[in-house]
């Protein structure tokens, strides 16, 4: 591979969201890269929402490279319930540290989506030229332009400006520090939460959302902050970068898995139609980050089985 574009030694490195599930493991991907500093601010530190705050917290700091992995986020249910908030916190936070990052001359900004930018029916797997080409999935629109607006924001501000903003899109993401709430939750921790509640109670089997029927792709945290952290030293360029994990599975088949890793062998998984689907199939097309280099490496079944012990060890008490 050729030589490393951008070095990470030595430079200040704004992690914004460095206490949700992203930003911890990108902070933990970071240590080995020799960076002068990592700045991990929490909420109570620095309200992203608050333009102000943020410019001022720029100044005050002036990190070489920024991270924006902080966002509003949740599954289906959370995206649908609440519109207003997914697409006016996105935006801000997104705009906020983009336009402060401009305004400071910060050397380097990765941003980060979501494969739900593409349209409802982009063809499989999507490649990053979907963008744009249809309409998008109702439950998660919000949400989705919020991030498709983070993607023109760091263009536009290369285009005029020559800022070294580059873009992210991650498919769906699991492991440890994930959110395990019931309703506002993504599928793969909802599915562990009422899986080991299963295997406690003695019980077959678990509830799931919908038909069972759509596809997701599902890639380790850990294999997403590494490739964060590859796209920041690697890459420079207008267009964002799919990061995926190359395959996909049924919901249903990811019950049975989730179920098989909780200890409930051949367990009975009961569908619920009057739930929402959602987007049928969401594969992303990795092939421009494979050439570059660059590959997941944790099999599902590995992340599902480690994801269970962590939530097993770590959820709250009752
Ligand atoms: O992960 P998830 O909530 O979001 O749901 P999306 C994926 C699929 O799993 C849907 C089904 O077909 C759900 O109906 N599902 C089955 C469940 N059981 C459950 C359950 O107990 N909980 C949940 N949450 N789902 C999100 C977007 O879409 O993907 C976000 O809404 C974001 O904006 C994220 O882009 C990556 O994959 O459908």
């Amino acid at each position: 591979m050729a030589a490393t574009l951008y070095s990470l030694k030595g430079k200040r490195v704004f992690v914004a969201g460095a206490r949700g599930m992203v930003g911890r493991a990108v902070v933990e991907r970071l240590e080995p890269e020799g960076c002068a500093a990592i700045l991990a601010p929490g909420r109570d530190a620095l309200d992203l929402v608050d333009q102000a705050a943020v410019s001022r917290w720029m100044a005050a700091n002036r990190p070489d490279v920024v991270i924006v992995a902080a966002a509003r986020v949740g599954g289906i249910h959370a995206n649908d319930a609440w519109p207003a908030e997914f697409l006016y916190d996105n935006l801000m936070i997104e705009a906020n540290l983009i336009h402060a990052a401009h305004g400071e001359g910060i050397e380097k900004l990765l941003f980060l989506g979501s494969s739900c930018i593409y349209p409802k029916f982009a063809p499989q797997p999507i490649p990053e030229a979907a963008l744009l080409t249809g309409p998008l999935e109702s439950t998660n629109e919000w949400y989705a332009i919020a991030k498709i607006a983070g993607i023109k924001l760091c263009q536009a501000y290369r285009r005029q400006h020559g800022a070294d903003f580059i873009s992210a899109m991650p498919t769906n993401l699991y492991g440890p520090h994930d959110n395990f709430d019931p309703e506002t939750s993504h599928v793969l921790p909802a599915l562990i939460r009422k899986a080991v509640a299963a295997a406690d109670a003695g019980e077959r089997g678990i509830a799931i959302w919908g038909t069972g029927t759509p596809r997701r792709e599902f890639l380790h945290v850990r294999d997403c902050a590494d490739a964060l952290v590859f796209l920041l030293k690697n890459y420079s360029g207008e267009a964002h970068v799919n990061v995926g994990a190359g395959e996909d599975v049924s919901i249903l088949d990811l019950a049975g898995m989730v179920l098989g890793a909780a200890g409930i062998v051949d367990g009975e998984v009961r569908t619920d139609p009057t739930r929402p689907d959602g987007t049928p199939r969401k594969l992303m097309d990795g092939s421009k980050l494979a050439a570059m280099g660059w590959r997941a490496s944790i099999p599902l079944r590995d992340g599902i089985a480690e994801t269970v012990a962590w939530y097993r060890g770590n959820r709250p008490a009752t």
